[in-house]
């Protein structure tokens, strides 16, 4: 369904004013309340909301993100540029002592995916030629991170420390492997159930132990080796696997455009086909689709989640996978006109409105959709093209959207859909 010409060139506007709205000057704030700062891949898909009607200010969403990079290469997950208290936690309490106030610790890396996008479309090409040129050395350098940091023993699949860090905070994929992770025993007040009804956030446990998860990073000192060996939540995350994966393909792309070859290009391209060769380790044959894997208990996660199927957004489906991913995919699909939720509508752990229990996230299914058109299943990427645009004609510019009704789920007035809105659907 498409709506009138008029009504759509009104949602362009009302899309353009949400960002410019959330503009906090170089940066954009996911939305005003309940998240105050910049979000590191949050901003990366704002970036391509900006590129139609703003180039510069595509490209200085990313700049501004880069600029809170750690030595290390690591891209924070939050970067608290000024003051708020409207979000918990706060940098007091993650404690890191840099220039620019962070979390400590990262995100989905879609950043060089956008990168080369914004590189592809921006039509000032002396903007994109001087941009790309600081940019492409801080995309190495937050590569190299992940992969030396966050796979120390190369065995082809990094490492994620936080429900965080996958941005699928309260995902059911997590719950076994939360489980393992001490409470805190301090008390502490939420501040995101003053903005959003509860029954669309996560749990209390859930974030009694998200929290012991930060204090235990900032006793490490932030060491990355420490963390890796002791810390009680270290999940092969597939969301992250396979985002990371693309977006190295993306930046040596990008590498290869502007001349850039040497040892570090070489390095990433060995890490390519280690993770195509460890992916195997991902697959279960009695779901027919892709799990996150708990390293310290050694199993598959068991939920059926929609990062199952972000393989086909980084090529990682094999011959054999795509048959049957492509069947789970259908059957997820016939449970909802719009497109697909966060968790399968089967899974015992299914919550239509629960953040990442069961809402729709446009930029996930934007993933997923790029995925599909690559491996030739046009008639589902447009399908997912089609629900994701109902969502925004049933309820406008959400965080996400009620699985079954496309009804507003979390905040509104929300930038990355915006963002998806503009770059995408409208
Ligand atoms: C947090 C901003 C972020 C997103 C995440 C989402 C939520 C909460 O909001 O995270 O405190 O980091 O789960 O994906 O980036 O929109």
């Amino acid at each position: 369904m498409k709506v009138s010409d008029h009504k759509n060139a009104q949602l362009i506007e009302e899309a353009k004013a949400t960002l410019i709205n959330n503009d906090l000057g170089g940066y954009t704030v996911p939305t005003h309340g309940l998240y105050p700062f910049q979000w590191n891949w949050d901003s990366a898909i704002v970036a391509l909301g900006w590129l139609p009607f703003d180039e510069p200010r595509a490209w200085e969403e990313t700049t501004s993100l880069l600029s809170a990079q750690w030595q290390t290469g690591m891209v924070p997950h939050v970067v608290f540029h000024q003051q708020s208290d409207t979000y918990f936690p706060g940098p007091d309490i993650w404690g890191v002592k840099n220039e620019l106030d962070s979390t400590s610790i990262t995100q989905p890396p879609v950043l060089a995916s956008v990168i080369k996008i914004l590189y592809e479309e921006t039509k000032d090409r002396a903007l994109a030629d001087s941009q790309i040129k600081t940019i492409i050395p801080q995309l190495i350098h937050s590569h190299l991170w992940w992969y030396k940091h966050r796979d120390p023993e190369n065995t082809g699949l990094v490492v994620s420390y936080h429900p965080w860090e996958s941005g699928m905070d309260n995902s059911p994929a997590w719950d076994d492997a939360l489980e393992a992770v001490p409470c805190i025993d301090w008390e502490y007040t939420r501040r995101d159930t003053s903005h959003i009804d509860a029954s669309e956030r996560p749990h209390k446990k859930e974030y009694d132990r998200f929290l012991y998860l930060v204090d235990f990073f900032r006793k490490m000192n932030f060491d990355d080796t420490l963390i890796y060996q002791d810390c009680p939540y270290r999940v092969n995350d597939v969301s992250i696997i396979s985002i990371l994966h693309r977006a190295t393909k993306d930046l040596l792309w990008l590498c290869e455009k502007t001349g850039v070859d040497n040892e570090q290009t070489e390095y990433l391209k060995e890490r390519l086909n280690l993770t195509a060769s460890a992916m195997n380790k991902l697959w279960c044959a009695k779901t027919n689709m892709f799990h996150s894997f708990d390293t310290r208990s050694n199993s598959l996660c068991q939920a059926r989640t929609s990062a199952g199927l972000l393989p086909f957004f980084a090529g990682l489906v094999n011959e054999q996978q795509a048959t049957p991913l492509i069947s789970v995919l259908d059957n997820w699909l016939e449970h909802s006109q719009f497109a697909i939720s966060s968790t399968h509508p089967e899974d015992p752990n299914y919550e239509p409105q629960r953040y990442w229990r069961g809402p729709i996230w446009l930029h996930v299914n934007w993933m997923i959709m790029l995925g599909l058109k690559d491996y030739g299943f046009s008639t589902q990427a447009e399908r997912i093209t089609d629900g994701s645009r109902a969502c925004i004609y049933a309820s406008g510019f959400n965080e996400s959207f009620h699985a079954e009704t496309g009804a507003r789920s979390g905040g509104a007035d929300f930038s990355w859909t915006a963002a998806m809105g503009l770059y995408w659907l409208l």
